[in-house]
């Protein structure tokens, strides 16, 4: 795939090689991660690459867009079938801008947004004072209840009817429960609020119907391809009939310009893709080794925030294991097992150090992992919690997490030979 480069560039392209080595020889275990299939790739530097287009099929801007117009009728067909929606805009470039495309699409500045708080698993993107968003829109948060440390219901629908916001977001970056889609959408009708849900994260489950969708309850549903998706970095939103104008004039020329037919044609062959009894398999897999991994580190006494996991990640408190987040990840990461430090629910740490780790399983399922080896990582990862300054323990685990990654190809033998 790097002939020309390799010629051209070969410092870069060592860089390249760099990665692919890192990634074949690490148990990558980032929630927000996967391994895209190769025509996902391939589709992403693709001569599509070289078209600039704006505006929508049939009403385009630049000539010689006839090509580019089929591919976004497929691509918009294909999503609407697979996630049964009543209207998709595939123009947004990444999960972030396809939360701006809705915030374009229905605010005025000083609106306001009622969504969940980013330490107890929001997202950036969502009104965190660092977000340039928090400048534009009035921003309330709704968290989780301490003891079960799942949504707090009760806190949302009491800051929503105070509040009267006029848009309420579910769905983020770190939380590992189903979310009752239609309660919050109760709650937004009563105030007048429009539902957004940010299904980034679990897109690819939903896609495969391992847990249930938010698209029949939400007037919005935006979404990142990458993660459980397993698709282009690039992004999606969904919406009822009745907001597509809304949508589409949000997102162009609302707030993205030339849209990017590469990922586009890329996400299209996802779609497809998603359909397929081999993409199902793996996201149920996923949730398997997902509950697999909570219990057995429930078993080596780590604290599972909220008790366990109906997804494709979960968030470990440390305190009682007696390291932070980040020595955590740091010793993970010297011995090939990839993860991110995470704040805990009320977490008494600051975010560059945390008490926790927030651990996914959808990379490690797709290249074949399943509950034995799952066993085995959370052995290595109880060892690493319990003397992670001692220099044989990590030899060793660097070692056992080698010989268990080594018998999983990250992509079939001789797809990367030039
Ligand atoms: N929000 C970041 C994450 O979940 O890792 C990136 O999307």
């Amino acid at each position: 795939m790097l002939k020309i480069t390799r010629l051209t560039d070969p410092e870069l392209a060592g860089l390249v090689d760099e990665e692919l080595y890192r990634q074949e020889h690490n148990i990558e275990m980032i929630a927000s991660e996967s391994t895209v299939p190769v025509p996902v790739m391939e589709l992403s530097g693709s001569v599509f690459t070289n078209k600039t287009l704006e505006g929508y099929p049939g009403a385009r801007y630049q000539a010689g867009s006839l090509v580019a117009d089929k591919v976004e009728i497929l691509a918009n067909e294909r999503a609407r079938k697979l996630f049964d929606a009543e209207h998709v805009n595939i123009q947004s470039y990444s999960g972030s801008t396809a939360n701006y495309s809705v915030f374009a699409s229905i605010l005025k500045p000083g609106d306001k947004i009622l969504s969940m708080r980013l330490d107890q698993g929001g997202h950036l993107t969502h009104g965190s004072p660092a977000n340039w968003v928090s400048k534009i829109y009035s921003h309330s948060f709704y968290g989780v209840d301490p003891e079960t440390e799942q949504i707090d219901y009760n806190d949302l629908k009491e800051k929503a009817m105070e509040d009267k916001p006029k848009l309420i977001i579910a769905g983020g970056s770190s939380y590992p429960r189903l979310i009752d889609y239609e309660r919050i959408s109760k709650i937004a009708k009563e105030v007048g609020a429009y539902f957004m849900v940010d299904m980034a994260h679990v897109a690819g489950l939903v896609a495969a119907g391992v847990i249930p969708s938010p698209i029949p309850h939400a007037d919005f549903v935006s979404s990142s391809t990458t993660k459980t998706f397993c698709s282009a970095r690039s992004g999606m939103v969904f919406c009822k009939k009745e907001h597509a104008r809304l949508l589409d004039k949000g997102t162009f020329p609302g707030s993205l310009g030339s849209l990017h037919l590469t990922t586009m044609a890329a996400k299209a062959w996802s779609f497809k893709y998603a359909a397929t009894d081999e993409f199902k398999e793996i996201m149920e897999q996923v949730v398997v080794n997902a509950r697999k991994l909570a219990d057995e580190l429930q078993g080596h006494g780590f604290r599972i925030v909220s008790g366990g996991t109906d997804n494709h990640l979960l968030v470990i408190d440390l305190r009682e294991k007696g390291i932070t987040g980040d020595k955590f990840q740091t010793a993970l990461d010297s011995v090939g097992i990839t993860v991110n430090k995470n704040l805990i629910p009320f977490d008494p740490e600051k975010p560059s150090v945390t008490s926790g780790v927030r651990i996914g399983l959808t990379a490690i399922t797709q290249r074949g992992l399943r509950e034995s080896e799952v066993i085995k990582i959370a052995e290595i990862m109880n060892l690493i919690a319990s003397a992670p300054d001692d220099k044989k323990v990590l030899e060793d685990c660097k070692a056992s997490a080698q010989e268990l990654i080594s018998n999983f190809p990250l992509y079939p033998e001789g797809t990367f030979v030039d």
